[in-house]
């Protein structure tokens, strides 16, 4: 297993890679902005180095009024008195906190669409009247009722959950938590209460001069990684799936090359799927398609997705086949696809929008931007927020807008390349692939077919010169040694840039692997959607070893973010390390600066949960330790290693 101990690990070698795009569609858009003078993430990179050196090893604090400090060889202290293992978990506690927050947030937006539909308020009906039977059920509430009734029940309920106290365990853990799990979390302390009040704990605890004990606050961090799965990632996957159907295995294209310079263009870009929902279903009003024409537009009017939020659409896109046309990128390309001059309305809500967007690419290329969500306020952006109840209106003004920005379009310029990938795999998809259960899954792991799974996940970063490198190579390396991959969030898109999501991509697969996903007609990667769908990864290794009788950290399962960026992220490998996975980062997160939390993370804390962090910056290497991590697993279930029926 690869660890970084040493300072100089954070450094690169900066030579190896070209601070440029790593895929061929967004090299062309990159010199086409850079040909219009425009400067993008990758030049703000650029000027920003060298960067702080005290910030990337978490040795800065900024809380109080005697700092910032900054602890040195000479200053083994801030002026307060807090060492670096002290200010290195206090950092990491309030990233934590904050990645936390946001996806609750955005489950309390979905569980109020659930209540509202319940109480007939919303635009929204039942899509998974079983899926809502089923969850409520296992919460008490009486399915034998209406269904608005147990909607509204259910979503208030939810909500209940969310800004429940911190000194009551959380239902939603108590009753959904494997048994394993939760055994392990009593003991140590961590099974967390309400997600808001636990992350308001979390900041008071992380104040100057509170709390001194880096143990504490570290499992601080692990209490909301659970309430992070439970109140967060699997709320808002639940919820969704019942408003929005549940996701099912589909083809479709991908990549800034399947935007029609013949059509106008609106792209659904961030994080929550139900307004965009909306819009693809008053986009099959021939009113729209007609306006569209009218305009000049000779391919009518297409809805695109962009980041988490189409890797969303796309996961349900077997439904809007006929207005959907497909994921455009990830977090890295924004600034490009803008630079195509071909799209005409950007509408987004919360997370992962850059502020270049509003000041400077979207006034260059004509885009007319519309943020939807309450957290939002940016000069210049016509704001229209998402109500459960207003979504229809909404999503009606969103195709005017459009229709109106075609006219003001400039030069248009579009790579002539296009992609094409299969989404909407999810716990139940792949049952579904695989004939209603899992076991043929671990038949084909038992035998070696599939040596084990890898869920690479998460953001993009140019850091490092990543840029999608990180993501690519180390996919390719997987599934090569017959590992197979399960992407989310921008990894994703950047699969799914790479072709990496398409059927053919077994051509690039071990033998086995190839076998195996060329029998059942799926890629050897596969989406499970946005960066929140990580909780459906995680049902699935719960599954898996509850299928086996065995606890997910016995798994020959490792999970990745190869290039992970923001807060979220933080909060999510939490989650991971919680329920007792191994997790590659990359970047090296802003920890090396306290040794003890180092050693805590990367070693001791795999006797207390089962999980660990490893940090490697080179996909080849990170590839090894996974494989060897897997390998290691496989000897101790006495599965075949290399062929050889290992002996427990
Ligand atoms: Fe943002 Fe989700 Fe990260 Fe991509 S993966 S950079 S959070 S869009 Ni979520």
């Amino acid at each position: 297993m690869y660890y970084l101990t040493k300072k100089e690990d954070v450094a690169m070698d900066f030579k190896t890679y070209r601070n440029q795009p790593a895929d061929e569609l967004s090299d062309y858009m990159y010199k086409v902005a850079r040909e219009d003078n425009m400067e993008t993430v990758y030049e703000r990179f650029a000027k920003q180095q060298p960067q702080c050196a005290f910030g990337a090893m978490g040795v800065c604090c900024t809380l109080c009024t005697d700092g910032p400090c900054q602890i040195t060889r000479k200053a083994k202290r801030g002026v307060c008195g807090a060492s670096a293992d002290l200010i290195v978990a206090r950092n990491l506690l309030l990233k934590c906190a904050q990645g936390t927050a946001a996806n609750v947030y955005h489950a309390r937006n979905v569980a109020r669409t659930l209540k509202a539909v319940g109480e007939g308020k919303a635009d929204y009906s039942i899509k998974e009247e079983g899926k809502l039977k089923g969850i409520a059920s296992r919460f008490g509430i009486n399915g034998n009722r209406t269904l608005e009734e147990v909607a509204s029940e259910f979503g208030a309920f939810f909500i209940d959950q969310i800004n429940s106290n911190d000194y009551e365990a959380l239902k939603l853990v108590r009753v959904l938590a494997p048994k394993k799990r939760l055994a392990i979390w009593e003991k140590l302390g961590i099974v967390p209460g309400g997600p808001n009040s636990e992350v308001a704990t979390a900041l008071s605890k992380a104040m100057t001069n509170v709390n001194n004990d880096v143990v504490d606050l570290l499992l601080h961090c692990l209490r909301l990684g659970i309430a992070n799965e439970y109140a967060g990632l699997f709320g808002i996957t639940t919820m969704q799936e019942i408003l929005a159907g549940i996701a099912s295995p589909n083809q479709g294209e991908v990549n800034i090359g399947i935007l029609d310079p013949e059509a106008v263009n609106v792209l659904m870009h961030g994080h929550q799927p139900l307004l965009a929902i909306k819009v693809l279903e008053a986009a099959r009003d021939k009113k729209w398609q007609e306006r569209a024409r009218k305009a000049g537009a000779k391919n009518g009017l297409k809805i695109y997705g962009s980041l988490c939020e189409g890797q969303q659409i796309f996961n349900i896109a077997s439904e809007y086949k006929d207005v959907f046309f497909g994921q455009i990128g990830n977090w890295i390309q924004q600034e490009l696809v803008l630079a195509t001059g071909a799209v005409d309305v950007l509408a987004f809500d919360y997370n992962c929008v850059m502020p270049t967007i509003s000041e400077e690419f979207a006034p260059k290329y004509h885009t007319k931007l519309i943020s939807t969500d309450k957290t939002i306020r940016q000069a210049n952006v016509e704001r229209l927020e998402f109500e459960s109840d207003n979504a229809k209106e909404i999503a009606e003004k969103i195709l005017e807008r459009a229709v109106e920005a075609f006219g003001k379009r400039g030069k248009v310029n579009i790579p002539s390349v296009k992609h094409s990938a299969m989404a909407g795999f999810t716990t139940e998809s792949v049952v579904s692939a695989l004939g209603g259960s899992v076991q043929p899954l671990i038949d084909a792991i038992a035998s070696g077919s599939i040596k084990g799974v890898a869920a690479v996940v998460g953001c993009t970063t140019v850091r490092e010169f990543q840029s999608g490198r990180h993501i690519v190579g180390l996919t390719k390396e997987l599934i090569k040694r017959d590992i197979l991959v399960i992407g989310a969030g921008c990894c994703s898109s950047t699969m799914q840039n790479a072709n990496l999501m398409s059927p053919d991509a077994v051509s690039e697969a071990g033998r086995n692997l190839a076998s195996v996903c060329s029998s059942l007609g799926v890629p050897p990667c596969l989406s499970y959607g946005s960066c929140t769908d990580i909780g459906k990864i995680i049902q699935t290794a719960v599954a898996l070893a509850d299928a086996l009788g065995v606890d997910v950290p016995d798994l020959p399962v490792v999970a990745s973010a190869p290039e992970y960026m923001e807060q979220k992220a933080v909060a999510d490998a939490f989650t991971a390390v919680a329920f007792g996975l191994t997790l590659h980062l990359s970047p090296a997160p802003p920890v090396l600066g306290s040794p003890t939390v180092t050693k805590i993370l990367t070693q001791d804390v795999e006797s207390l949960t089962g999980g660990k962090v490893f940090v490697e910056l080179d996909p080849v290497k990170t590839a090894d330790a996974i494989e060897e991590h897997i390998c290691k697993k496989r000897k101790a279930l006495g599965l075949k290693v290399d062929g050889v029926l290992a002996k427990k």
